[in-house]
C-alpha cells in the first residue's frame, strides 16, 4: 500500500465532497495516560481524536463528536468493553461504524465474543505506532466510503434528503445553545422542465452537477448542503444572519445566471430562484424549512432569477 497516494486520496475525495478532511477517531480507555498517548500519536499522524476515559459517558460523546472510528480498550475496570460494542450497535445510527480492539486480550473466545457483539477487528498488543496510525487511516477511508455511499446523493455529492432536514434540526439546537443567527436556504431552478426538454437530460444533470459545485466552492466548509429534491437545494448558512445571507446567495445567483452552458455548437444559460428564512425565528426545524420553500414559491411568483426572504 503506497501510504501517502492513500493519504492524498483520501483528502482529495473529502474535500471534493465538502467534508471534513481528517479521519475522526474516538479513543474509549479508562487509562487515561495510555488513552493520551494514542491521542498524541493519531494526532500527530494527522487526525482529529477524542478520548472517553469514563464509559457511561461514550454515547453522548459518541453524538457529540461524530467519530469515523471507535478505538476501544477491552478491559475497562467498571465495564466490559465488549458489552459497550454491543449498546453501540443498538442505536441504527451506528450501524456502519468501525469498532477497532486494542488490547493485549489474546484469548480467541474473548476476541471471538467482541467480533460477535459488533466489533470490526481486534488488534493485540503491542501494536507500533506506525501500525496503529496506518490501521485507522484505512478503517477511516472505508468508513467514509461506505457513509457517503449511503449518506450523499451520487450525481452532486450532496447530503441526501433525510440528512440535510437532521443538518437543519442540528444548526436549531445549535442556535438555542450560542445564541448565533443562521439561516436555511430553499433554492430551486428556474423553468428547467424546459432546459431537460430542450438540451436533454444529460446536459440537465451537468447543470444541477454546475451549481452544486458552485454552492460548494462559495460557501464555507461549516455550511452544510444538500439535495432536496431532483434540483432543489436546501442549504444551511451557519452563523450567518438573514441579511447577510441574502446577500451572499444573491451573489451566487448572479454568479450562476452569467454560466455558460454548451452544447454541440449551441449554448444556453440556466436560473435560479431561492427563499431565505431565519432558523431562530422557528420552534421546528420543519416549520424553518417550511417558511424557506414558502418564500421561494414567492420567488416564483414575483419573478425568477431572485431572492426572497
Ligand atoms: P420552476 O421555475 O417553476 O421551478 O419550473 P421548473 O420547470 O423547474 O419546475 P419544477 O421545479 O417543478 O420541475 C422540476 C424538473 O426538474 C422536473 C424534472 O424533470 C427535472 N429534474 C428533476 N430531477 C432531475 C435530475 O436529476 N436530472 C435532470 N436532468 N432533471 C431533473
Ligand atoms: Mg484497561
Ligand atoms: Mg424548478
Ligand atoms: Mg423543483
Amino acid at each position: 500500500l503506497d501510504m501517502p497516494a492513500l493519504a492524498e486520496r483520501i483528502e482529495s475525495l473529502a474535500l471534493e465532497r465538502g467534508s471534513r478532511p481528517q479521519g475522526r477517531v474516538l479513543i474509549v480507555d479508562d487509562d487515561k495516560e495510555l488513552g493520551e498517548r494514542y491521542c498524541l500519536v493519531l494526532n500527530n499522524a494527522g487526525m482529529k481524536t477524542k478520548l472517553v476515559s469514563d464509559p457511561t459517558k461514550m454515547m453522548s460523546a459518541l453524538s457529540a463528536f461524530e467519530p469515523d472510528i471507535v478505538l476501544m480498550d477491552v478491559q475497562l475496570r467498571a465495564h466490559s468493553g465488549v458489552t459497550l460494542a454491543r449498546m453501540i450497535r443498538y442505536e441504527p445510527r451506528w450501524l456502519g461504524l468501525p469498532i477497532v480492539y486494542l488490547s493485549s486480550e489474546d484469548n480467541p473466545e474473548v476476541q471471538l465474543d467482541a467480533l460477535a457483539k459488533g466489533a470490526d477487528e481486534f488488534l493485540v498488543k503491542p501494536v507500533t505506532d506506525e501500525y496503529l496510525v496506518r490501521s485507522v487511516r484505512i478503517r477511516c477511508y472505508r468508513a467514509r466510503q461506505l457513509s457517503d455511499l449511503m449518506n450523499r446523493d451520487s450525481l452532486t455529492g450532496l447530503l441526501k434528503h433525510s440528512l440535510i432536514k437532521q443538518e437543519v434540526e442540528r444548526e436549531l439546537a445549535r442556535c438555542r445553545r450560542s445564541g448565533q443567527f443562521s439561516c436555511v436556504v430553499m433554492l430551486d431552478l428556474d423553468h428547467f422542465k424546459k432546459v431537460n426538454d430542450t438540451w436533454g437530460h444529460g446536459q440537465g444533470d451537468i447543470v444541477i452537477r454546475t451549481l452544486a459545485h458552485l454552492l460548494r466552492n462559495r460557501l464555507r466548509e461549516s455550511d452544510t448542503i444538500g439535495r432536496y429534491g431532483g434540483e432543489e437545494f436546501l442549504v444551511v448558512l451557519s452563523d450567518c444572519p438573514i441579511e447577510q445571507a441574502e446577500e451572499l446567495i444573491d451573489d451566487i445567483r448572479a454568479r450562476f445566471s452569467e454560466l455558460v452552458f454548451t452544447s454541440g455548437d449551441d449554448s444556453f444559460q440556466v436560473t435560479m430562484s431561492a427563499g431565505i428564512a431565519a432558523i431562530n425565528d422557528f420552534p421546528l426545524a420543519s416549520e424553518a424549512i417550511e417558511a424557506a420553500d414558502q418564500a421561494l414559491y414567492e420567488r416564483k411568483q414575483a419573478g425568477r432569477n431572485g431572492v426572497t426572504v
